[in-house]
C-alpha cells in the first residue's frame, strides 16, 4: 500500500524509493519494498512449473502440469467425494488482485467444504465481530488515526507490521502528531514493544486476559455512556450493561496482572478525551477470547461515543467498493455455524473452517477425510498451530498442489508447484486493502517487467485449473468455452473497471466523464487522494433494518466462559512461562527471508526472557535455551531483557528454514526454529476455532551443552 518510484536502467532496478507524490503515504517505505528488487532477482526463485518425481523436481510445461493436477484433483473427487480435496490459502493472495478476483471461481468449481486460509489463525474475530453487529464481515471499523485525541491500543505493533485492519504507512509519524495534538497513545501489550516505546503509556497485561480488562474499561465507561446520535440505531445496550457488571476493575485486576487504579484511570481518560478510539490487533485475535476482544473493542467505540466519528472509528469508502457495491462485484456478508468440522466439530465461517483442524481432517480415516492439498501463496508449515504435526500429515496425502514462487517447508511436499510471475511482473489494485485503510485513496499499479510469453499469472493458472476441472466433470461445452475465453480477455483489469466504473466514486456518482475508473487511475501513477474518513451511518450498516446489534447472541452467550475462566484464575503451572509471538520490521511472515538484504544484522530469531525467569532457570544472555510446549520442542538463543512481562517468553514466528530438500539458499542459514512447533493446534478461541497463539504454557531449560556467558 505504499506509494514506490523504482528506477529501471537497461532492464534493471537501480533504485527503490518511497514515492513523495503519493497522497497516502507520503514517501514513507519499508525494508520489504526496497526487497522487491531481490526477490525479482532471487535465482531461487522458480520460473517453470515443476513436478515431483522418484528421482528429484524436474521442469515440466505448464500444459502438462495444469493437465495433470487437474485430472489427480478431478480423480481425487470422484472417487473419495468433494471434500477429499482441501484448499488453504494464504496471506499474499490477499495482497494479490489476481488471486482475489479469480480464487473464488476455482473453489466453485472444486465445490469442496474442505476450504481454509490465514484467516482463522488472525483476523477471523474481526470478521465474526463486523458480521454479527454491522451485519457485514468487511465492515471493519477503522482508526480514524490522523484525527483522534486517544488512542488506546492492545496486540498490535504498528511500529513493526504498517498497522494491520488500520493499513497506515508511516505510522510513527501519524502517532506522533496525536501527541503534538494533546492526544495520548496507550499501548497495553506482555512487551513493551517498539509502538509501546513511543507511547504515553504502556501497560504490561498477560497474555490471553484482555477481554477481562475491555470487558472492566467498558465497566466503568458504562457509568455515563454517551451514544449521541447512534442511540436511535443500536440495540442490546441493556444486555451488555448487565454483562459488565460482573466486571468492575477491582475483579479482573488479579488475572490481567493491570492494578485496578489503572483500568480506572485509563477508562476515564478514554471516556473524558475529545474523541477516542480503541484498537486491538492480533495479539487479541490469536487468543482463546479473540471473539469477545473485538466485540468488546467495537462495544467500547460505540457507548463511549466515539463510532461513526470523526476522530473515532469509522468505517471506510473505498473506489472498488466489495461491500457497498454493486452485486456483481461484492464480497459476501459472512455467515457463521451453518455446520461444523468433521472430527472437532468447530464452526465454519464464511464457508471456511478453521485451519487449526486441517490435520486433523488430513489424518482422521473416514467419510469426508482429506486426500488432496491445493495450496495457494500460503506456507501451513510454518505459519499454522503445530506446523510440525501438519506437515506429518502433508506427507501421508495423496496429491498436492502448490501454487508458489519457492520451494520452501511447504512446498517440498507438493507433487506439483506452480510458479507465478514475480510482483513487478505483475499489475496491482489492492482491492482488499483500500477497505482497512486510515484514508480513503485509490492506487494502480501496472506491471513493471513484462514475464514473457511463457509466464502464468497466479489469476491465470486459478482459472485454467477451472476450466479443466469443469471439462472434466461435465465435457466439453460452447457455454463454457465462450465464459472461459470472455472471463480470461476480462481479466483482473476488466473486473477493476467495473469495479470502479460502478463504486461510490464512478458514474453514478460522477458522471460518465468524472468517473473514477482504470484509466482514470493509469493517468494518475501517485495514486488518487479520495479524502479522509467519514461518517456513513446508518446507510452503510448491512444488517436487518439498519441497526447495530450490540448483544448478538454467539456472545453473550460466550461471555460464560470468560466468567468461568475468571474463576478458574488461570494459574500457569509450576515452571511454566507463557509464550508469545512478535513480528519484527524486516521479516514478513514465513517468506522474505530468502532476501540476503534483509537478514545482515543481529539474529531475529531469538527467546526474549525476563530477567528473573532467566535467573531461576539458570539462562544467561546468549545461551541456548530449549522450550517445550505440549506440541513441540525447539532450541533458541535467548535474549535476557525486562522488555517482556515477567512469566512471559516471545519468539518471532516465520523462521524454521532448517527443513531439509528446500530450495532457500539465503534462508536456511538463518534458519532459526518454528515458533509453530510450539504452538498447540487444540488451543483455539472455542467461539469461533481462531486459533489461539497467545499464551501457550512453555518450559524453559538451558541447553545441555549450553554454557552461561
Ligand atoms: N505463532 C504465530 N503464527 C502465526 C502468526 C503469529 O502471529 N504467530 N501470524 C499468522 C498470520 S497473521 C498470518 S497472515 C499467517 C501467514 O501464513 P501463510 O500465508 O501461510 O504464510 P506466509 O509466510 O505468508 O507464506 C506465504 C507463501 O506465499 C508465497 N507467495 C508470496 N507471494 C506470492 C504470490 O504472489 N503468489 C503466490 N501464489 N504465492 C506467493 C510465499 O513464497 C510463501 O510460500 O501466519 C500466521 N501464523
Ligand atoms: N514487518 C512485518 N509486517 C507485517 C507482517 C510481518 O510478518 N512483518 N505481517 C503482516 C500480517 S500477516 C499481519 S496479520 C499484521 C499484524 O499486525 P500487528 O497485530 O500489529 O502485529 P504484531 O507485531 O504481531 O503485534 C501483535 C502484538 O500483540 C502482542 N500480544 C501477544 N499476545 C498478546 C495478548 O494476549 N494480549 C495483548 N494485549 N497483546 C498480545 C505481541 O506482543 C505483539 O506486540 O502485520 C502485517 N505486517
Ligand atoms: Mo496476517
Amino acid at each position: 500500500m505504499c506509494g514506490i518510484r523504482i528506477e529501471v536502467e537497461g532492464g534493471r532496478i537501480t533504485s527503490i524509493r518511497g514515492d513523495t507524490e503519493d497522497p497516502f503515504s507520503r514517501g514513507h517505505i519499508c525494508p520489504k519494498a526496497v526487497a522487491l528488487k531481490d526477490l525479482h532477482e532471487d535465482p531461487d526463485r522458480l520460473r517453470h512449473p515443476m513436478k515431483r518425481t522418484a528421482s528429484g523436481w524436474e521442469q515440466v510445461s505448464w500444459e502438462e502440469a495444469l493437465d495433470e493436477v487437474a485430472r489427480r484433483l478431478y480423480e481425487t473427487q470422484r472417487a473419495h467425494g468433494r471434500e477429499s480435496v482441501a484448499t488453504y490459502l494464504g496471506n499474499p493472495g490477499s495482497h494479490n488482485m489476481g488471486v482475489l478476483l479469480f480464487v473464488p471461481g476455482f473453489l466453485r468449481a472444486l465445490g469442496s467444504r474442505n476450504k481454509y486460509s490465514a484467516t482463522s489463525m488472525d483476523q477471523l474475530p474481526h470478521h465474526l465481530a463486523s458480521h454479527l453487529m454491522f451485519g457485514h464481515q468487511l465492515l471493519i471499523p477503522i482508526p480514524d488515526l490522523d484525527h483522534t485525541q486517544y488512542l488506546l491500543m492492545l496486540g498490535a505493533n504498528p511500529l513493526a507490521s504498517n498497522g494491520s485492519l488500520m493499513t497506515v504507512p508511516d505510522v510513527r509519524t501519524r502517532l506522533r502528531a496525536i501527541q503534538q495534538r494533546g492526544g495520548k497513545v496507550v499501548v497495553v501489550d506482555p512487551r513493551r514493544t517498539e509502538t509501546a516505546n513511543i507511547a504515553d503509556e504502556h501497560l504490561f497485561i498477560r497474555p490471553g486476559t484482555d477481554a477481562l480488562f475491555l470487558f472492566a474499561v467498558l465497566h466503568e465507561v458504562l457509568k455515563a455512556p454517551r451514544l449521541g446520535r447512534l442511540e436511535e440505531m443500536t440495540e442490546g445496550l441493556e444486555t451488555v450493561r448487565a454483562l459488565a457488571a460482573d466486571f468492575p476493575p477491582e475483579r479482573v485486576a488479579g488475572a490481567t496482572g493491570v492494578p485496578a487504579e489503572t483500568i480506572r484511570r485509563v477508562a476515564e481518560a478514554f471516556a473524558r478525551s475529545e474523541t477516542a478510539v480503541c484498537y486491538g490487533r492480533v495479539g487479541v485475535s490469536t487468543q482463546a477470547f479473540g471473539g469477545l476482544c473485538q466485540w468488546l473493542i467495537n462495544t467500547l467505540n460505540i457507548v463511549s461515543g466515539n463510532f461513526d466519528r470523526v476522530g473515532g472509528a469509522l468505517f471506510t469508502r473505498p473506489a472498488f467498493d466489495v461491500v457497498g457495491g454493486v452485486r456483481a462485484m461484492r464480497m459476501g456478508r459472512g455467515a457463521f455455524g451453518r455446520w461444523k468440522s468433521r472430527v472437532r466439530g468447530l464452526p465454519e465461517f464464511s464457508g471456511e473452517l478453521p485451519v487449526a483442524t486441517l490435520a486433523d481432517e488430513i489424518l482422521t480415516q473416514g467419510e469426508g477425510q482429506i486426500r488432496a492439498l491445493v495450496t495457494v501463496a500460503g506456507n501451513p508449515v510454518l505459519s499454522t498451530p503445530n506446523g510440525g504435526r501438519l506437515e506429518q500429515a502433508l506427507s501421508s496425502l495423496d496429491f498436492m498442489v502448490c501454487l508458489d514462487p519457492y520451494l520452501n517447508e511447504t512446498t517440498r511436499h507438493a507433487h506439483f508447484i506452480l510458479p507465478p510471475p514475480s510482483a513487478l511482473e505483475r499489475s496491482q489494485y489492492d482491492v482488499v486493502f483500500h477497505v482497512f485503510a486510515v484514508r480513503n485513496t485509490a492506487r494502480y499499479a501496472p506491471p513493471l517487467f513484462d514475464p514473457g510469453p511463457r509466464a502464468m499469472h497466479d489469476w491465470r493458472i486459478l482459472q485454467a485449473l477451472q476450466h479443466r476441472l469443469e471439462v472434466l466433470r461435465k465435457g466439453r461445452r460452447l457455454r463454457g468455452e465462450l465464459a472461459f475465453q470472455a472471463l480470461r480477455r476480462l481479466g483482473p483489469e476488466g473486473i477493476l473497471e467495473v469495479g470502479l466504473r460502478t463504486g461510490p466514486y464512478g458514474v453514478r456518482a460522477r458522471g460518465l466523464r468524472g468517473s473514477l475508473s482504470l484509466s482514470a487511475l493509469r493517468r494518475a501513477p501517485h495514486g488518487v487522494d479520495l479524502g479522509p474518513l467519514k461518517p456513513s451511518l446508518p446507510g452503510r450498516l448491512q444488517t436487518k433494518d439498519r441497526r447495530i446489534l450490540l448483544a448478538p447472541a454467539p456472545f453473550v452467550e460466550d461471555v460464560k466462559r470468560l466468567r468461568e475462566m475468571l474463576e478458574g484464575a488461570v494459574v500457569p503451572g509450576q515452571g511454566e512461562l507463557l509464550l508469545i509471538g512478535r513480528r519484527h520490521l524486516r521479516d514478513n511472515n514465513s517468506w522474505m527471508h530468502n532476501v540476503p538484504k534483509l537478514m545482515t544484522g543481529k539474529t531475529r530469531c531469538t527467546l526474549m526472557i525476563h530477567p528473573e525467569d532467566a535467573k531461576a532457570a539458570g539462562l544467561g544472555e546468549g545461551d541456548e535455551a530449549v522450550v517445550t510446549s505440549r506440541a513441540g520442542e525447539v532450541s533458541v538463543p535467548v535474549v535476557v531483557t525486562d522488555e517482556v512481562m515477567q512469566g512471559v517468553v516471545s519468539l518471532p514466528h516465520g523462521y524454521g528454514h532448517g527443513r531439509k530438500g528446500t530450495r532457500l539458499k539465503v534462508a536456511v542459514e538463518h534458519a532459526g526454529a518454528s515458533l509453530n512447533d510450539l504452538t498447540d493446534e487444540q488451543r483455539v478461541d472455542a467461539l469461533c476455532g481462531n486459533a489461539a497463539f497467545s499464551g501457550v504454557p512453555v518450559r524453559v531449560v538451558r541447553a545441555p551443552a549450553s554454557r552461561s556467558g
